[in-house]
């Protein structure tokens, strides 16, 4: 298996977390999708990272898709809960920590624009949509140990990564301040291995 990914990407990330918590072998593949000569459109038409690639030669994306299957493909250190309800409560929780991704995401590109190129309204938009999902989060969280209460999930680690790319792009965004619940969270996130050794180097 092989798992090709860049080493900022923050869905990239929460791959390479899974990987690391369940002690997956995997060979890492470093592809930017941005760089001209990237194949990354070979394994995924739609040219994002990260794809795993099976033993079989079987791509699989998104992020949401690989670590599911990684999940279901090996018993160590299940991190998506069995049952239905808590199973789809894991979800959403990824959902909307890749949902702020994602609109971190967009801002970051939309700001490398001209600037006179550049859309206020569009970046509002965004800014709201980190805003918002920041302080769900952070209610939903409230004071347990992890987003599903006393376990540790797939849900931490979205959220994780999560954080860790605001950090990366948006170094300005005082989350901890506004969050100190988010901020107990991350802090927690990074003293595991699996955190530390997928830290995204500097940009
Ligand atoms: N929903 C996708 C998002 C993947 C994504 O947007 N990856 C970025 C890198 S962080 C990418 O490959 N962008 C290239 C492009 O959009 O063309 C996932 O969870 O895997």
């Amino acid at each position: 298996m092989k798992l090709i990914a860049s080493l900022t990407s923050p869905y990239a990330r929460k791959v390479r977390v899974v990987i690391a918590e369940k002690h997956i072998e995997c060979e890492l593949q470093i592809d930017v999708p941005w760089d001209a000569d990237t194949h990354v459109p070979d394994y995924n038409p739609l040219g994002k990272i990260p794809v795993l690639v099976l033993d079989d030669g079987t791509p699989l994306y998104d992020s949401r898709v690989i670590v599911e299957y990684l999940d279901l493909a090996s018993p160590v250190h299940n991190l998506l809960p069995k049952d239905a309800r808590s199973r789809i409560a894991v979800k959403r929780w990824e959902a909307l920590a890749d949902g702020i991704t994602d609109a971190a995401a967009t801002l970051h590109l939309e700001k490398k624009r001209p600037e006179s190129q550049q859309s206020p309204a569009w970046i509002t938009r965004q800014e709201q949509k980190i805003t918002r999902g920041l302080t769900a989060i952070s209610r939903d969280l409230g004071e347990n140990a992890w987003c599903m209460a006393d376990n540790y999930s797939l849900a931490d680690i979205a959220v994780g990564c999560m954080l860790g790319y605001l950090d990366l792009r948006f170094s300005h965004i005082n989350w901890r301040e506004m969050h100190p619940n988010l901020a107990r969270l991350s802090a927690k996130l990074k003293d595991r291995s699996s955190f530390k050794s997928t830290m995204p180097p500097a940009s």
